[in-house]
């Protein structure tokens, strides 16, 4: 039997100065504590000390050359958490706040969200402290060039599978997938995310928001209600807030909001328009992280310098930018002002108090690993392409990915519905997730 206490208090003192990862952690150990010491053969099998230490890290150094021929140095990091269901799988983030730690957060994250996805994916993460904002596209290119020289002694399309996070888009992963092929002489699907002509899969860009609003839809159905003339913010301005932009549009919601490192954008009449949508992508490649220019651009719209989105009035929250991007008086400013529904669309992006608060107030929360799963789910659908060697027309690709996210939300609620109705999603989702790879793992011995 586990005492949680004890189990947490070594696992802390194994990962000391992670408190990122030991959040992650002690979330999914709190949801499936019980069913863990109802099961003998995971106790047996020793699960959870198992699933909490990542099969392999590596670690490099990463030099590149600036536009005034200077040397310099960033660290390159791989996780490779889990691949008790399939090949290791997840993104890369380049962004100065990268760590070990916030990195093995994330590939713990990713394991039971793959799981989530009902597809044969383990979970890793990787990345750099390499900072994007103010390089140039040729420094952009050398950074990337490097990186993967060193990273594609690891990685491969049955080992590990990265794919882009923040900071990591399209123009990225083609560096790197280009150096790959020059190293290698391969054409396979060892990244994912990559653009059209070279392999990638379409609604790929689209797909963690896309995913998202389909997820928060189901959650919405679930209590009779409907997207239709709902009042939404996002924050972020990213890939991710992109794509929840256009959906939650589509779909006859009203996003109000998005968000930098430089405050937060009110827009009465709503991000809605191609216009507005071209602009976020143009916002991203500028490499300058801010969206103050947006109220240059559209006069209507208002700029908070130095503030988050979280004051605004809304029916529906969508945190897509950066994990513990909410904290406890944020959620109380939401949920004071009638906030329903909240969609953690980043990873890890509200703090345990706002998780606690929502639940508290049986607001409709949705977990980041259930909630963003689109993404990963997408890069699933682009290996399978790879491997037949063909491509889905986007009506197929985005069929999958509606059954995925309601298959992702059902598991929550099958596992998470409680005795008054009310659905904990994120018990729920731990649990779904857990129980298949800690299945695995029983399985497939040590
Ligand atoms: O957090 C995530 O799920 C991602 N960054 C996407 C990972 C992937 O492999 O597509």
């Amino acid at each position: 039997m586990y005492n949680i206490d004890k189990f947490m208090a070594e696992l802390e003192r194994k990962n000391a100065a992670q408190p990122e990862f030991i959040q992650a952690a002690k979330e999914v150990v709190e949801s499936v504590i019980d069913i863990v010491n109802a099961n003998p053969a995971y106790i047996k099998a020793n699960v959870l000390e198992r699933i909490t230490e990542p099969d392999k890290v590596f670690m490099f150094k990463v030099e590149w050359e600036d536009d005034n021929g200077i040397p310099q140095v960033n660290k390159g990091i791989r996780v490779q958490f889990n691949n008790a269901i399939g090949p290791y799988k997840g993104g890369i983030r380049f962004h100065p706040s990268v760590t070990l730690g916030g990195l093995k957060f994330l590939g713990f994250e990713q394991i039971f969200k793959n799981s989530l996805t009902t597809l044969p994916m383990g979970g890793g993460k990787g990345g750099s402290d390499f900072n994007p904002k103010g390089k140039s596209e040729n420094e952009i290119m050398r950074f990337c060039r490097s990186f993967m020289t060193e990273l594609q002694k690891y990685i491969g399309p049955d080992t590990d599978v990265p794919a882009g996070d923040i900071g990591v888009g399209k123009r990225e992963i083609g560096y790197m997938y280009g150096q790959y092929k020059r190293l290698r002489d391969e054409n396979t699907g060892v990244l994912t995310g990559k653009g059209l002509n070279w392999g990638g899969s379409l609604i790929r860009p689209e797909a963690t928001g896309f995913g998202a609003v389909y997820y928060a839809d189901e959650m919405l159905k679930n209590k009779k209600d409907t997207l239709k003339g709902k009042i939404v913010s996002c924050s972020g301005f990213g890939n991710v807030t992109w794509g929840t932009c256009i959906k939650a549009t589509e779909l006859g919601a009203k996003v109000v909001t998005i968000s930098g490192p430089d405050g937060y954008i009110y827009d009465p009449d709503g991000v809605g328009t191609e216009e507005k949508f071209e602009y976020l992508l143009e916002l991203r490649a500028s490499n300058n992280d801010v969206v103050a220019p947006y109220a240059k651009k559209f006069p209507n719209a208002k700029f908070f310098a130095g503030k988050k989105p979280w004051e605004e009035k809304v029916d529906m929250a969508f945190p897509c930018a950066i994990q513990n991007e909410l904290n406890g008086d944020d959620a109380k400013a939401l949920i004071k002002n009638g906030c329903k529904y909240v969609i953690e669309t980043s990873n890890m992006g509200c703090t345990p108090e706002a998780i606690e608060a929502f639940l508290h107030a049986k607001i409709a929360f949705g977990p980041g690993k259930a909630a963003n799963a689109g993404g990963v789910a997408t890069s699933g659908l682009e290996m399978s392409q790879n491997s037949m060697k063909l491509s889905w027309s986007r009506e197929e690709v985005d069929e999958k990915l509606k059954i995925i996210m309601k298959r992702i939300h059902d598991a929550g609620l099958k596992y998470g519905k409680e005795k008054d109705g009310f659905v904990n999603y994120v018990k729920g989702s731990n649990i779904a997730g857990f129980k298949k790879v800690a299945d695995a793992m029983v399985e497939l011995g040590y």
